[in-house]
């Protein structure tokens, strides 16, 4: 990533202030690059952030924008910031916020603010509701986040700040901290290093043997053991002890849609994503046959369940959370997702009769249509798109894909070993994932590079962000997949609402680029053309390249035609009469 267009600023006098604070934290907690679009209250708090020579501004196109891809930069990074103006700019960024507490990222929101003389003065003030209430944006930011603190005083900066910090690291949710508009130059003391104040959650020891005692006692006895990987592990760091247990078991290991990745698909023991009728093949009959099923952190919603019909059984599972063990009927608090599963680990016998009969029924047989082999003057379909994108694959690649059918373009590729998946199933927001995207690029290490699915019609709502890409210069690969319309809602339930103007996507790479851009455009309408694309994308340097895949309308996933039917009765189930 260049840094071109930021200017960094150098330390004008030795006084050391409230944004000079923040900064140093934002630099001991790993932030490198802080997301942000300027205005009238945050503009000192700016110049204060930017005497942080190791702190880059990186301007965003809008707020919302800017949130998603703090969001996508925690993703890569493990958290991230972002700063806006007071109402006006917070306002646009409440939808990224939201969706990071949401998806589970540490994301510190920084907001301007008013003037702390304007409120005694019973002033009215620019960008507001024109109201003499100036706390409604923070009682708004406070349902979203898991601190939210007000910058008034001096004196309070370094605790709220270091509460707001601490808390959104320890509970895996975004903070909020406003600053007032006249006191983010105003002096403060230096903090002490971070490690002094972090507070880590602490596993109740007593619980935990209970909950490690009763699940192995199950799992021992168990004829048919099963291993459910859930979104949770990778935010709660379970992700190692959860492969230990799983090795310990030796058992089949199915994984949630929202949690692809967090379990190796190059592991013996992966089965593939469970759906329901919508798994990966062969998953879903092991999954039914189990006797018993360890779920570890997963987060069973409508979507995530295909509209209910995929939730194991109360009686035959176990059910892991942050902070929580459910048995069919009892409950331990107080115990954390990584402690109890190594502590189980050491505690269970092998059993690998799930695996076995999986292997047994034709283990991870692949779908007709998720492979490449079409002439090259065909016509491009999607089956041929995700089979060309799936071989280009390899360990540096993450996999970024949008809500739409995105989902299950992406959702059914054997990822490599190495490779990484983003989806925000559980925020679901369409236009997530471009700045998301950018954002991931910003924060990601020299080897890796990110690969992004996304429908035309989410890529309406976001679309500005790709200027950004092209301005810092990332090499975001991004394919466009044209399909005329609003797909998956289509399959959840028709009307003409679900279609939209069609755009020259492959052609904004020459608008965003403007004088001294490097992005590149390219539009593939035949199963050649991609071919040729993709091997221009591995080529290509200094700025990302967007593919437009042209496909048919119709030509969607089976699983969403599926889904889609279940998701619809599950939103039209009728009021039940009490
Ligand atoms: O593959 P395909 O055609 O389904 O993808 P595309 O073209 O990106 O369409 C996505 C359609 C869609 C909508 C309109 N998916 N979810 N929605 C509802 C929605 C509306 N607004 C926000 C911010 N998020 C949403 N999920």
């Amino acid at each position: 990533m260049s840094s071109s267009g930021v200017v960094l600023g150098t330390r004008s006098s030795q006084k050391f202030t409230i944004g000079n604070y923040l900064g140093t934290r934002f630099e001991q907690i790993g932030i490198k690059h802080c997301f942000m679009v300027p205005g009238d209250y945050n503009l000192v708090l700016l110049d204060q952030l930017m005497q942080n020579k190791n702190i880059l501004q990186i301007g965003c196109c809008n707020e919302l924008n800017a949130a998603y891809a703090a969001e996508g930069y925690a993703r890569a990074k493990g958290c991230g910031a972002v700063v806006t103006t007071f109402n006006v700019g917070a306002f646009s960024a409440l939808n990224g916020v939201a969706g990071a507490y949401a998806e589970n990222l540490p994301v510190i929101f920084v907001s301007g603010g008013y003037n702390t003389n304007d409120e005694a003065a019973n002033h009215l003030i620019h960008h507001t509701i024109g109201t003499h209430d100036f706390s409604y944006q923070y009682e708004i930011f406070r349902q979203v986040t898991c601190a939210a603190v007000r910058i008034l005083n001096v004196e309070n900066a370094p605790l709220l700040i270091d509460h707001a910090i601490v808390t959104a690291l320890r509970e895996r949710k975004p903070a909020y901290i406003e600053i007032a508009c006249n006191l983010a130059a105003a002096p403060c003391n230096k903090p002490a290093p971070f490690e002094y104040v972090l507070i880590e959650k602490v596993t109740n020891r007593h619980s935990l043997n209970a909950a490690v005692k009763s699940a192995a006692a199950i799992l021992n006895n168990a004829s048919k053991p099963l291993l459910l990987a859930g979104s949770h592990l990778r935010p709660f760091r379970a992700m190692d002890a959860f492969r230990q247990l799983a090795e310990s078991l030796g058992c089949a290991v199915a994984v949630m849609p929202d949690a692809k990745g967090f379990f190796p698909e190059d592991h013996t023991q992966f089965i593939g994503i469970y759906l329901g009728g919508e798994s990966s093949a062969n998953c879903e009959p092991i999954v039914d046959w189990a006797d018993l099923i360890l779920a570890a952190g997963p987060q069973f919603t409508d979507y995530t369940t295909a509209g209910w019909t995929a939730l194991p059984s109360r009686e035959k599972s176990i059910v892991v959370q942050p902070g929580l063990v459910h048995f069919s009927d009892l409950a331990y608090t107080g115990v954390e997702l990584a402690d109890f599963l190594s502590a189980l680990a050491k505690r269970v016998h092998a059993n690998d009769r799930t695996l076995m009969e999986y292997r047994q029924i034709g283990g991870e047989e692949r779908a007709a249509d998720q492979t490449s082999n079409a002439d090259s003057d065909t016509p491009l379909s999607r089956a041929e798109m995700v089979g060309q994108i799936e071989k280009d694959l390899d360990g540096n690649t993450t996999l970024l894909v949008e809500t739409g059918d995105a989902w299950f373009n992406g959702m059914y590729m054997r990822l490599p070993k190495g490779a990484r998946f983003e989806i925000e199933m559980q925020w679901g927001a369409i236009g997530w994932s471009v700045p998301a995207s950018f954002g991931y690029a910003v924060g990601m290490e020299g080897d890796r590079r990110i690969v992004s699915i996304i429908g035309d019609g989410s890529f309406q709502l976001t679309a500005q962000e790709v200027a950004n890409m092209i301005r810092y210069k990332t090499n975001n690969v991004i394919f466009l997949v044209n399909n005329h319309g609003y797909v998956i809602e289509s399959e959840i339930h028709e009307g003409p609402y679900n279609y939209f103007k069609n755009w020259d996507y492959a052609g904004l790479a020459h608008i965003f680029n403007a004088e001294d851009g490097k992005g590149l455009g390219l539009k593939a309408t035949t199963a050649g053309e991609l071919a040729v694309a993709i091997r221009k994308a591995r080529e290509h340097r200094g700025g990302p390249i967007l593919i437009e895949c042209q496909i048919a309308h119709d030509d969607c996933t089976p699983q969403l035609l599926k889904w889609g039917k279940k998701v619809a009765a599950a939103n039209g189930r009728p009021p039940v009469q009490v």
